[in-house]
């Protein structure tokens, strides 16, 4: 099944931003902010910020579906190339959940905040909190009440929680996450998106990886940790994607849902491999952005 592909691949420190599935606004406005910081994570931030703000945009932030009693939560991560991390899980109301992570990265002690806590604290540090339901999404969820139907397989098809990863001016890496996680789940159900080394992982020494697709997966195996620990190894960054697919492909014996991995290194090469087809990812470099359709391993 699934023959394994290489991608093309840069040999320079250039900057670099790259994204799950096809968001083009969101690369292209990380690109520009590192071209006037120079910063990865500026570049990751403002990457995610795009989607976020976007009503139409039905998996991330503002618009995203809500969990099956009503209410859009999000989940989001931040890691930056010192090794240090951010991250809110089950927050509400608050649109720009990736700088909510950021802030609790570079303002607090911890790594995580949760639900009301985390709106307490965006709260205190002036993001101003709004209703996410739009009248679409509110929408979509009246008529997944009909049947109330909860399918994992529903994950084979396209999303967009975005995960991003950079390489700054200086060659540093980021990488970052920002979803409303899965359509009508379970109140309180909180994915890989906001997990440290399942959803994002970055370590400057080797490069970063991230996730997209279902949660439960990635979090059971540590995806992006486990790509990026690959990497180290000697693998290339699409070696290690598929690498890491295949541990989830072999231990669950099922393979009736979707996870996509990207993985970006040091020199600039980028891999990039899922389970089902249909993932795809956005890529900015020399101020050109691309989009480009990821192997994938069930043929
Ligand atoms: C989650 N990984 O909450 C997210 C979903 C996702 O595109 O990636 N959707 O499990």
């Amino acid at each position: 099944m699934g023959a394994i592909s290489t991608l093309p691949t840069t040999q320079n420190t250039e900057p670099i931003i790259i994204a799950t599935w096809k968001n083009e606004e969101g690369t292209k406005a990380g690109w520009d902010k590192i071209m006037q910081t120079g910063k990865a994570l500026d570049g990751v931030e403002a990457g995610a910020w795009v989607p976020e703000a976007n009503p139409e945009e039905t998996t991330v932030g503002y618009g995203g579906y809500p969990d099956r009693d009503g209410h859009v939560t999000l989940d989001a991560c931040i890691m930056d190339h010192l090794g240090n991390a951010g991250s809110v899980t089950f927050l509400e109301g608050i649109m720009h959940p990736i700088s909510v992570a950021r802030a609790v990265m570079e303002k607090t002690p911890h790594v995580m905040l949760s639900g009301a806590g985390a709106l307490q604290f965006a709260l205190a540090q002036g993001f101003k909190q709004q209703n996410l339901l739009t009248e679409k999404s509110k929408k979509a969820w009246e008529a997944w009440k009909k049947e109330s139907k909860y399918e994992t397989k529903v994950n084979i098809e396209r999303h967009d929680t975005i995960g991003l990863l950079a390489l700054g001016k200086s060659g540093e890496i980021a990488g970052g996450c920002s979803t409303s996680g899965m359509a009508f789940k379970m109140h309180g159900r909180v994915g890989d998106s906001p997990i440290i080394g399942g959803a994002v992982f970055c370590d400057n020494e080797v490069g970063g990886a991230c996730a997209t697709g279902l949660g439960e997966f990635v979090m059971k195996t540590l995806g992006s940790f486990l790509i990026v620990e690959f990497m180290r190894q000697g693998m290339s960054p699409q070696q290690a994607c598929e690498a890491a697919i295949m541990r989830i492909v072999k231990r669950y014996k099922y393979q009736e849902f979707q996870v996509g991995y990207l993985a970006l290194n040091k020199k600039g090469e980028y891999g990039a491999y899922s389970i089902q087809k249909g993932f795809n990812f956005t890529i900015t470099k020399n101020g050109v952005t691309q989009v480009i359709e990821s192997a994938y391993y069930m043929t």
